[in-house]
C-alpha cells in the first residue's frame, strides 16, 4: 500500500493553486511532476560541480563525469541492459527514434517494408515516413479495433521476408492501450525484422526488462517519469548500435580527426555528439532511484485503482464517451461529451484548477479513425487521488452544463 499523502509531500508543485483552486494535475501523460529529491539534484549540480564532462582533468569535470556515468549505470540497471554502453543518453524519445530512423537509411533498400501500429504518436510515424522517402521503403500499418486494440491477425498477415523493421509503442498516449509487445517482438524476429519499442508512455507505469523482451531498441523520456525535460534514452543491442552510423557529427563522438579522414568513438559516445544535458542525465538517475524506492508494482496497482474509479465516475455523466477501452490499459482516460468540443471542456475545467490535455495528442491518425477532432485526456499518476478524480468529475459536469 502506498502512503499517498506522504508521496504528495514529495511534490512541492502539488501545493499550488490555479485560478484560486487547488491544482488537480491530470496531464501526467504529457509530463510528470518533479519530486524534491530530483529538484535538489539539479540545484546540487549547479551549486557544487557544474562542469563539462569527459574532457577535463580538473576535479569538477571529473566529479561531473563520474555522476553522469553513474546515471547511465542507473538507467542500465533499471532497464536491465546487458552493457552500460548500450544506453545512449539522448534529449528524449523523439531524438532517440530519429537516431535509429536516420541510421537505417544506410541499411534499407527500395521495396523493403516497415511496420508501424495505427496508434502511434507522431514521433513514431514521421521519422519512418522520412526514412521511406529517403530509401524507397514502404510503410505498412497494423490496424486497430474500436476498443483501441491492435488486430494481431492483421499483423501476422503484414509480416513477410520483406519486413525489415517493426515499430510500435508499448502503451498508447492517446488511448492508454497496453500493447502485446512480447508477441509483436517474437513474431517480428521470426521474420528476421528488427523491433523498436516506444516506451515513452510505458515507463511511468511499468519497468521494462529489455533482455527478457529481447527487444532491439527501446526508447523513453525522463520527463514522463519524474525526471527533467530534455533527456531520455535510446537502448539498443550492442550489435545494432554498432551497425548504425552516427547521427550527428561533432565533439565527443570521434576517435581521430584529420581533414582527410575521421574515425568514430565507440559506444555510447558515437551517438552522443556535443555537450549533453549533463545535469538532466544526473537528475534522470535520481528520478529512477525515487520511483524504484516507491516500487513499480505498487505504482501500477494503485494507478489501476484510479483508472477503475475514474472510468466508473466519468461514465456516470450522460453523453460522455471514452475512447480507448482496451482490456489491457493504463491510467489514461480519453473522452468526449456529445456535441461539445474537447477544447471547451479543457478550458472550463482549467478555470476550476484541473489540468487535462485536449486535442489530438500528437496522434492524428487515431482521431481520424474515430472521426473526431480530438479528446479530453485525463492521465493519472501515483501521486493523484480519488478525491481529485471527484473534483474532475464535478468540473466536467459543470462544463457540460455551461456548454450544452
Ligand atoms: N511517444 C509517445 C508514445 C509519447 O507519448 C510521446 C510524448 C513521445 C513519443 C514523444 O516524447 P518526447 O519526450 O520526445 O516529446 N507524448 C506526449 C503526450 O501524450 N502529450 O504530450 C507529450
Amino acid at each position: 500500500m502506498l502512503d499517498i499523502q506522504k508521496i504528495r509531500a514529495d511534490f512541492p508543485i502539488l501545493e499550488r493553486t490555479v485560478n484560486g483552486k487547488p491544482l488537480v494535475y491530470f496531464d501526467n501523460a504529457a509530463t510528470s511532476q518533479t519530486p524534491t529529491v530530483v529538484i535538489d539534484t539539479i540545484v546540487d549540480y549547479y551549486t557544487k560541480y557544474n562542469a563539462n564532462i569527459h574532457r577535463g582533468v580538473h576535479t569538477l569535470s571529473q566529479e561531473a563525469t563520474d555522476a553522469y556515468e553513474l546515471a547511465r549505470k542507473k538507467v542500465q540497471s533499471h532497464f536491465n541492459a546487458k552493457h552500460s554502453h548500450e544506453i545512449i543518453l539522448t534529449s528524449g524519445t523523439t531524438h532517440s527514434i530519429n537516431i535509429v530512423a536516420t541510421g537505417f537509411s544506410a541499411l534499407l533498400e527500395a521495396g523493403d517494408e516497415i511496420i508501424v501500429s495505427a496508434m502511434e504518436h507522431h514521433s513514431n510515424i514521421v521519422p519512418w515516413q522520412m526514412l521511406c522517402e529517403r530509401t524507397g521503403a514502404i510503410l505498412k500499418v497494423i490496424p486497430m479495433n474500436q476498443d483501441g486494440e491492435l488486430l494481431m491477425d492483421a499483423y501476422d498477415a503484414l509480416l513477410s521476408s520483406k519486413t525489415k523493421l517493426v515499430f510500435t509503442n508499448h502503451i498508447s498516449n492517446a488511448l492508454g492501450t497496453i500493447n502485446p509487445i512480447e508477441e509483436i517482438i517474437t513474431k517480428a524476429h521470426q521474420h528476421g525484422a528488427v523491433v523498436l519499442i516506444d516506451g515513452a508512455q510505458a515507463c511511468p507505469h511499468v519497468k521494462p526488462d529489455v533482455q527478457a523482451l529481447d527487444v532491439d531498441f527501446y526508447v523513453a523520456s525522463a520527463h514522463k517519469l519524474c525526471g527533467p525535460t530534455g533527456v531520455g534514452l535510446l537502448y539498443g543491442k550492442e550489435e545494432w548500435l554498432n551497425k548504425l552510423p552516427p547521427y550527428q557529427g561533432g565533439g565527443e563522438m570521434i576517435d581521430q580527426v584529420t581533414f582527410e579522414k575521421t574515425t568514430y568513438a565507440g559506444l555510447p559516445h558515437k551517438f552522443e555528439a556535443g555537450t549533453p544535458n549533463i545535469c538532466g542525465g544526473i537528475a534522470f538517475g535520481a528520478a529512477l532511484d525515487y520511483m524504484n524506492a516507491i516500487g513499480f508494482d505498487e505504482i501500477a496497482a494503485y494507478e489501476n485503482e484510479l483508472l477503475a474509479y475514474g472510468t466508473q465516475k466519468l461514465l456516470e455523466i450522460e453523453g460522455l464517451k471514452i475512447y480507448g477501452t482496451a482490456k489491457q490499459k493504463t491510467s489514461v482516460i480519453s473522452f468526449n461529451i456529445e456535441n461539445i468540443h474537447p477544447y471547451d471542456i479543457g478550458s472550463i475545467v482549467d478555470k476550476l484548477g484541473v489540468a487535462v490535455r485536449t486535442g489530438h495528442h500528437c496522434a492524428q491518425p487515431i482521431m481520424d479513425f474515430y472521426n473526431i477532432p480530438g479528446t479530453v485526456r485525463a492521465s493519472f499518476a501515483f501521486y493523484n487521488t480519488k478525491e481529485e478524480i471527484d473534483i474532475l468529475v464535478e468540473a466536467v459536469k459543470k462544463a457540460k452544463m455551461m456548454l450544452s
